[in-house]
């Protein structure tokens, strides 16, 4: 298939801290197994970062690991274009055009801009309000058929398809009609040390999150850590033992096994025995990926070609349909 014929896919992650092995079986491994099938944008959502306030210097680092990152876990610059968000000004030009297409109660109804001004009662800004509109433009620049996302961004999509059709019916077809596409097969990893919500990034409790980068004894430690219950039997119940269910899911992430065949396999022996193998298998699963996080972050160079060939690319595609929403506007263009 050459590139013209593949459908086009744009997904993109926020650079808030260092990726999570949920990161990778939620997001980055359907990611990468995608490759040859679709036309690949990956974005490291920088913009979208400063709607919460950032150290600058810790931001540029986690842009760059975030790249890295991606790089480990199999994303090929072969394959797929890899770039920085704030790299393709047209991601800015276009939100600004968007967002007068867009009424002020869409953005306020929005979950997540619910959920953040209230976390962040002390720094609510124009940004965190307008930000579905630049993952919107995010989108609609590369006329991409599907988005990989979480259920979370489910909203912030329906409102990009409202845009896309908003737009295209004033002037004429202009965006494509994206298409959520949430992945069936990635698994969903819990806080280890609230096994009843998601792993996540920025966790405060270090111990809560496997990272990416973590080194095999530190991988194990969290694990040894972990919460799990007082009846001692390895069983897969959520809703009644999700600290050991979750530590099942990271089992069969790691091993490939099924649920049942871990609760024989573990038949009879307790905990201690369970997460100490559990560590072991994850760890294993992890050192891979860690290895080449520190080989590619050792040659700075060389990622940073990656991304400005990336964003060279994505910008090529961007402009062509910036140009053709400015021409339709009215913008005078000589
Ligand atoms: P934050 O912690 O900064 O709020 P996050 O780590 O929860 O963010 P995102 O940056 O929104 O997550 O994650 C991008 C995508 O990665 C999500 O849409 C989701 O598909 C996937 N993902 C993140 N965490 C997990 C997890 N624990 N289990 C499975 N998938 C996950
Ligand atoms: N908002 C998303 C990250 C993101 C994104 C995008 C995802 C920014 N732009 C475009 C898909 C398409 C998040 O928080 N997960």
């Amino acid at each position: 298939m050459d590139i013209v014929s593949k459908p086009t896919i744009l997904s993109g992650i926020t650079p808030s801290g260092i990726l999570t092995i949920g990161h990778l079986t939620g997001a980055m491994l359907n990611w990468v197994r995608m490759q040859d099938e679709y036309n690949c944008y990956y974005m490291i959502a920088d913009m979208h970062a400063i709607t919460a306030r950032q150290n600058p210097a810790e931001l540029r680092q986690r842009t760059l690991d975030t790249a890295a990152m991606f790089l480990a876990a199999g994303i090929s610059p072969e394959k797929s274009t890899l770039f920085i968000q704030s790299h393709v000004p047209a991601h800015s030009e276009l939100t600004w055009v968007l967002s007068t297409f867009t009424g002020m109660g869409e953005c306020s109804k929005m979950t997540q801009f619910k959920d953040k001004s209230q976390k962040h009662s002390e720094n609510v800004n124009v940004g965190l309000f307008t930000y579905p509109i630049l993952m919107a433009s995010d989108i609609l620049l590369y006329q991409a058929d599907l988005v990989p996302v979480g259920e979370d961004q489910k909203q912030h999509l329906e409102l990009t398809r409202n845009l896309a059709q908003r737009f295209n019916h004033h002037y004429s077809d202009t965006f494509k009609m994206p298409e959520p596409y949430i992945s069936k097969v990635g698994a969903r990893v819990m806080s280890l040390q609230d096994p009843t919500s998601k792993m996540s990034k920025s966790d405060e409790n270090q111990n809560a999150t496997i990272f990416l980068n973590d080194k095999p004894e530190v991988v194990k430690n969290k694990i040894k850590r972990a919460v799990t219950d007082s009846d001692a039997t390895v069983k897969f119940d959520v809703e009644n033992k999700p600290g050991v269910s979750n530590l099942m899911q990271l089992y069969s992430i790691a091993t490939g096994m099924s649920f049942p065949d871990i609760e024989k396999m573990f038949d009879g022996k307790g905990y201690g025995d369970f997460k100490a193998e559990v560590a072991e298998k994850v760890a294993e699963f992890i050192r891979p990926i860690s290895e080449k996080f520190a080989e590619i972050s050792s040659d700075k160079n060389k990622l940073k070609e990656i991304l400005s060939v990336g964003a060279e690319k994505a910008s090529y595609v961007a402009n062509k349909t910036l140009r053709k929403v400015y021409k339709k506007v009215g913008f005078v263009n000589f």
